[in-house]
């Protein structure tokens, strides 16, 4: 196994304590720890309000807020290993029940609280979820009329439920169910390959993909946050990601919490002005976000910039989509730090290739792998193995040596799927990049039909599936297209079934339909009926040869397109 880099005197697991019988547990070593270190008393959640108020929570706050969730897990019979699923935004309550679950040795999937009835309901079906916390407003909204058809989801926690059964049976009122657990409830002793957190993720076929991760991945959170981000105990910190992606997990709950610093916990939306506060009047020193918001801080001028200053800030970094080169200068000028770019997924589980804060800052380059992770550039052989790229300037996939702690140790469910994704002893990442001669990687493209609109993976089947169940639905290829602030958005291309004619109102009604089954970050943005769509001859939508339509693209490899039907008259 390869470690990151970490406190020699931690031994064998650089950085983390391990539980005191032995074992290994996030909880612990995002709470339990630094109480059991004498430094209970530091902030370990930071929450603005709405009205100015801020209210802190304490690591020994946590500490005890974490123990009475687990202890209520336990009363309710939740089992070890069993799901308790989230839908929520970034709210105190949501570090209560993340550490909870984990202390109870129960595993964490966080949804995103965006989406709408038909992502929650595949998620928590493949997931087997028995326990959902969220709000009475999201439950009324999106699994009150779901819940016939999830029969293993027993639970359902309310963090503002005013009595148990008050929504139904199985509701939970959270607070008073808390306020009766023992804050004390001791940690379950699971072990580092015991299964923690479950992601799900976007694939261009099939059902979104749950990737499962373990409580060893808390080495790779911990040792990525000091190295590639630079986070220190004494740092205020603010990951602006949703928990229902990666990111928002790994680094918005788990890294720094394990690093001891104080998480800043904003649940507010995009606001120029207020984020510039937020940097400002709660001293942020490190900041991780998304290139969209670099992008939509560079619409909003550096007017607005320039009237507040950041005075604690040292690190600004980025993820999840290609940061351009004008984003990491505008930065440098604008707020006087660049935009570090950090590359990694939801199967890596943390950072695996940086521009480091001990790096110089190359706009336009991802940077290098960090400490303990090797990567290539390779291309995949005939046989199913893979060739390292002999030297810099080759484009091909960006592929991991296999085997550092928090990658994904399968997908729930699909160990066939999980398989495909090594070779040769390395994990294939389906990126396309290249090196350049100072071993640093430039991000190329995807190699496969996924979409990233605003940072957020978005897998084209889904959103097809659910504008297909519309009666007037022949068929639909779902592509993403560039857009300037987000990167890219979703754009449908449409067949109708016989009986049924292209017009502006059903155009609106199929993008209503898929905002109201998918919420609004998923569903298309843009709608285009089309005669007939390209099919390859195995009858797969070639949504490689819409995209390079509708983008005046080259149209590349046509020799598996099916003669007819090209959606072109
Ligand atoms: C953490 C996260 C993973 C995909 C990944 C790639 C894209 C992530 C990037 C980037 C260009 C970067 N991506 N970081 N593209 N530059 N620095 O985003 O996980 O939602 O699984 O997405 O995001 O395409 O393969 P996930």
């Amino acid at each position: 196994m390869v470690h990151g880099i970490g406190d020699e005197r931690d031994g064998a697991r650089p950085g983390v304590d391990g539980l005191p019988g032995g074992g290994l547990n996030i909880a612990h070593e995002a709470a339990d720890r630094h109480v059991a270190r004498g430094r209970g008393d530091r902030v370990a959640l930071r929450c603005p309000g709405r009205d100015g108020t801020v209210r802190t929570v304490s690591y020994a706050e946590l500490s005890g807020l974490s123990g009475r969730f687990a202890g209520l897990l336990h009363r309710l019979g939740v089992e070890r290993g069993e799901r308790v699923f989230t839908l929520l935004g970034r709210v105190p309550d949501l570090y209560t029940a993340a550490l909870g679950t984990l202390k109870a040795g129960c595993v964490l999937s966080p949804l995103f609280s965006a989406f709408g009835p038909e992502p929650v309901r595949t998620r928590l079906a493949a997931g087997d979820g028995r326990v959902l916390v969220t709000t009475r407003a999201l439950y009324r909204r999106k699994v009150a009329c779901l819940r016939g058809s999830l029969p293993g989801l027993r639970h359902v926690l309310l963090v503002d439920g005013a009595a148990d059964g008050d929504e139904g049976p199985g509701t939970v009122a959270l607070h008073p169910a808390l306020a009766a657990a023992d804050p004390d409830t001791p940690c379950a002793p699971t072990g580092p390959e015991d299964m923690a957190l479950l992601h799900f993720t976007s694939g261009t076929t099939g059902r979104p993909k749950g990737a499962v991760h373990v409580h060893g991945a808390v080495v790779g959170h911990l040792a990525t946050a000091r190295h590639a981000l630079g986070l220190g105990a004494d740092d205020v910190f603010w990951c602006t990601a949703d928990p229902g992606w990666v990111t928002g997990t790994s680094y918005g709950i788990v890294a720094p919490l394990a690093a001891g610093a104080t998480v800043l916990v904003d649940d507010g939306e995009f606001d120029a002005e207020r984020w510039y506060a937020i940097l400002r009047d709660h001293r942020v020193a490190v900041w991780y976000t998304a290139p969209t918001a670099i992008r939509m801080l560079m619409k909003a001028g550096a007017a607005v910039a320039r009237r507040y200053d950041r005075p604690a800030l040292r690190v600004i970094a980025s993820v999840g989509e290609p940061l351009n080169a004008e984003a990491v200068t505008w930065a440098q000028d604008t707020l006087g730090l660049p935009v570090r770019d950090t590359w990694w997924q939801t199967e890596t589980g943390a950072i695996m290739i940086a521009c480091a804060v001990d790096a110089p800052v190359r706009p336009g380059s991802m940077g290098r792998p960090e400490p303990g992770i090797e990567a290539a550039i390779v291309t995949r052989t005939p046989g199913g193995g893979v060739r390292v790229a002999d030297g810099p300037g080759t484009v091909g996939e960006i592929a991991l040596r296999a085997g550092w702690p928090s990658m994904f140790r399968g997908y729930l469910g699909d160990e066939e799927r999980y398989r495909r994704c090594f070779a040769d002893g390395w994990y294939l990442s389906g990126d396309l990049g290249v090196r350049d001669a100072d071993g640093c990687f430039r991000f190329v493209g995807r190699a496969d039909d996924v979409i990233k609109a605003a940072g957020h993976l978005i897998g084209p089947f889904e959103v097809e599936s659910v504008l297909m169940e519309h009666e007037a639905v022949a068929e639909a290829g779902v592509i993403g297209v560039p857009d300037p602030i987000a990167g890219e958005t979703v754009k449908a291309f449409v067949t109708l079934k016989a009986g049924h004619t292209p017009s502006e109102a059903l155009a609106r009604a199929l993008i209503g339909h898929a905002r109201a089954r998918l919420g609004p970050a998923v569903a298309p943005r843009a709608l285009e009926f089309r005669d007939a769509l390209p099919h390859t001859r195995s009858g797969k939508i070639m949504r490689r040869l819409l995209k390079a339509r509708e983008l005046g693209l080259p149209e590349g490899d046509l020799s598996t397109l099916e003669g007819n039907g090209d959606g072109r008259r």
